[in-house]
């Protein structure tokens, strides 16, 4: 391994996971969360010489530390109960998709029933319809968040820097709900690995050009883990829309450990590197025993999922920042889907970080 690269955690099980697209505005359309992401992803690092290992497995109650057991088994079952309710046939729908939500101010306030149409389960844990069930969809979250907690693993035995390749993404993905193609929180289930082996507090910084409306859930309470986000601000009209602005700090004894910085759309390097430095700045306040980065790479300039245009000089330096923190990182894979410069984007990132000696 040379001195300018750190482990990556990567597996061909990604390629279990093909959403067939989304359903975006009522239309089915191609969808940008695909298959050669995860690949174009594991040849760019391994012809910059990163050295690749494969994830453990881990057992399922793993999930439970950070999601909802019921959510946990609706995404194990979903798209079997799907096929075997005959959707594939008619109408010719052969993902799990949902049609209706049940919003709490539509529902009466009594004890929750599942729904008895696999149509209707299928609007009960998702927050959108762009977030498809297909059949290998939940082997493929299991995998991705093998490589998250063996990164975690690799962390607490010592590593100073490790990439967990993760495919599907998963900073969308909430305690009890998931959506924005993401379905188990990755990030968020590294971060309480490492509380779980003893670190007493731990940082996530997330990049994504999307704000970790997930990761936000499943901290929001907390003290002991440091949820911190730059994204493109929801209130200009991007997703997730509903969550990811300023005035979001905390709750009870989380008060001050939500940090979020929303940059406009086409803001480019200076603003979004001047939110960078707030996010480390922070992170150093907490004091953390170790950092997860949610990297999302989606913020780049040309990405047809963000409108930040960031330089692949700006992911450069938002590193350089990361690694003068001098703490136990691991990078997590979220966003990032200009397939051109998807792989040298994440080279860049990741090599800037081991150059300024993150990684020691
Ligand atoms: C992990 C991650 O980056 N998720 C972001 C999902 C954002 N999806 C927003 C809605 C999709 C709209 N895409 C249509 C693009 C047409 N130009
Ligand atoms: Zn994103």
């Amino acid at each position: 391994m040379s001195s300018q690269t750190f482990p990556v955690v990567w597996t061909e099980r990604h390629r279990l996971h093909d959403p067939g697209g989304e359903v975006w505005v009522g239309v089915p359309i191609p969808g940008t969360e695909v298959i050669a992401r995860g690949d174009l992803i594991r040849a760019a690092l391994a012809k910059a010489g990163f050295p690749i290992v494969d994830p453990a497995a881990h057992d399922p109650s793993h999930l439970h530390r950070v999601h909802d057991p019921a959510m946990v088994d609706y995404l194990r079952t979903a798209y079997n109960n799907w096929v075997a309710a005959g959707y594939p046939e008619d109408p010719g729908q052969d993902r799990v998709v949902p049609y209706v939500f049940p919003l709490p101010q539509a529902v009466v306030d009594r004890p929750f029933r599942l729904p008895a149409a696999p149509s209707a389960r299928a609007g009960v844990y998702t927050t959108d319809t762009t977030t498809l069930i297909g059949p290998g969809t939940y082997a493929a979250a299991l995998s991705a968040a093998d490589c998250a907690l063996t990164a975690a693993e690799m962390a607490l035995r010592g590593a100073g820097a490790v990439y967990a390749a993760c495919r599907p993404p998963g900073h969308h993905a909430g305690r009890a709900f998931f959506g924005g193609s993401c379905y188990l929180n990755n990030a968020a289930l590294a971060a309480q690995a490492l509380r779980d082996g003893g670190m007493d507090r731990v940082a996530l910084v997330d990049l994504d050009a999307h704000h970790g409306n997930g990761t936000q859930d499943i901290f929001y309470d907390r003290a002991d883990v440091l949820y911190s986000s730059v994204h493109v601000d929801p209130g200009a009209g991007w997703f997730p829309h509903f969550v990811g602005f300023a005035d979001e700090a905390g709750r009870g004894p989380g008060e001050g450990a939500n940090l979020n910085c929303p940059v406009a759309p086409g803001c480019g390097d200076g603003p979004w590197l001047e939110a960078v430095a707030t996010l480390g700045a922070a992170v150093a306040a907490h004091r953390p025993e170790a950092l997860v980065v949610s990297l999302g790479v989606d913020g780049a300039a040309g990405d047809p999922e963000s409108p930040l245009g960031i330089s692949p000089d700006g992911f450069r330096r938002a590193a350089e920042t990361l690694a003068g923190l001098y703490l136990p990182t691991i990078f997590v894979q979220e966003g990032g889907y200009d397939l051109d410069r998807l792989g040298g984007l994440v080279v860049g990132t990741l090599s800037a970080f081991a150059s300024a000696g993150g990684h020691r």
